[in-house]
């Protein structure tokens, strides 16, 4: 057993950032979630504030309440922030079914948009997820209204744009693509072809949702190796590990732990600089009310459990980070 008291602490010791993603209503109302997360944790992300939807309550108006609640806490105690997504085909606000624009005028309104929130978390943000899920899951560019004004140029554009403001790392961020397979194989080469385009890019993030399918952890461990090749920093960006409710394991706390551990040794064996956690504790995970799959898998996918309790998996990967 380490001697370790946090996460943090053994992340700390090790250059490495353990971190979870944030909402701003636990961190003002609930005094155990803002313990665990300032104690136990050296990074974060906001798991929803950020984007688009959420901070453009009409075209003109900007909402960064909740933004600067969160990127104000982690500024408070000396935490990593990753900033997410500046362009994603989900969450974008209300407003915009309805607003009937020219292709020019989306890009003009996507550029302000990056500049004008990349320009306020110029000093406070350390790495945003530019773009995010911009493949589909068959390997393809993903049809959304930014691939349908612009064309894939909207990548290029998006982190030049990113890039005009902040010195920020700039990520690609993408689900299903944490080990060597189709969908990982097309995003490595979409960013060989960015790179080879002198695109502003500096890393990729795997999302890691282990929710059915929990990939291969040497088939992880050698697709990080293999974006570090392209000279990419990589981080596991929105790890959770949960179960199909009909195909439990006997001991899903246990195999649970074991899945984080083996995650964890191979972010540390091949280099990932960073694993952030999709929520701090159980009772704040999406999983509990994402209305695309109602019941379909168990919803406690974290490391500390609705009371903000540590779980088996808390100590393998405190314990793993410890011996690394
Ligand atoms: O956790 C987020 C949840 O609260 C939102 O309702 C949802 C909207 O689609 O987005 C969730 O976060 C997603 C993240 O932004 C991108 N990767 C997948 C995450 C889980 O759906």
């Amino acid at each position: 057993m380490s001697n370790y008291s946090s996460l943090r602490e053994a992340a700390d010791n090790h250059g490495f950032r353990i971190g979870a993603a944030l909402n701003a209503r636990s961190l003002r109302s609930d005094p155990s979630y803002w313990k665990t997360a300032k104690n136990e944790f050296n990074a974060i992300t906001p798991e929803n504030a950020l984007k688009m939807g959420p901070l453009r309550p009409s075209r003109k108006i900007y909402d960064f309440t909740d933004a600067d609640a969160i990127i104000d806490f982690g500024r408070a105690h000396g935490m990593y922030t990753r900033g997410h997504t500046l362009v994603w085909h989900n969450q974008k606000p209300d407003w915009f079914q309805a607003w009937d624009y020219t292709d020019e005028q989306l890009e003009a309104f996507l550029r302000d948009h990056i500049h004008t929130v990349t320009g306020r978390y110029r000093d406070k943000i350390d790495a945003w997820d530019v773009v995010n899920e911009a493949i589909a899951d068959d390997g393809t560019l993903r049809e959304t209204v930014w691939a349908d004004a612009m064309g894939e140029n909207y990548l290029d554009k998006s982190f030049r744009w990113a890039d005009e403001i902040t010195d920020a790392d700039l990520y690609y961020n993408d689900y299903g693509a944490d080990a060597v397979n189709k969908k990982s194989d097309a995003i490595y080469d979409l960013l060989s072809d960015l790179l080879e385009r002198d695109v502003p890019i500096d890393g990729v993030g795997l999302q890691c949702h282990a929710l059915g399918d929990h990939p291969d952890p040497d088939s992880v461990a050698k697709n990080i190796r293999r974006f570090r090749e392209l000279g990419l920093d990589v981080q596991i960006t929105e790890m959770d590990v949960a179960f199909p409710l009909d195909d439990r394991p006997e001991n899903p706390l246990e195999e649970q732990a074991m899945y984080y551990q083996a995650i964890t040794e191979a972010c540390l064996e091949a280099g990932c600089g960073a694993l952030v956690q999709w929520g701090v504790n159980d009772a704040n995970s999406w999983l509990r009310s994402f209305k695309d799959f109602p019941e379909r898998f168990t919803g406690d996918p974290l490391l500390f459990d609705d009371n903000c309790d540590s779980k088996p998996a808390y100590h393998t990967v405190k314990e793993t980070l410890a011996d690394s």
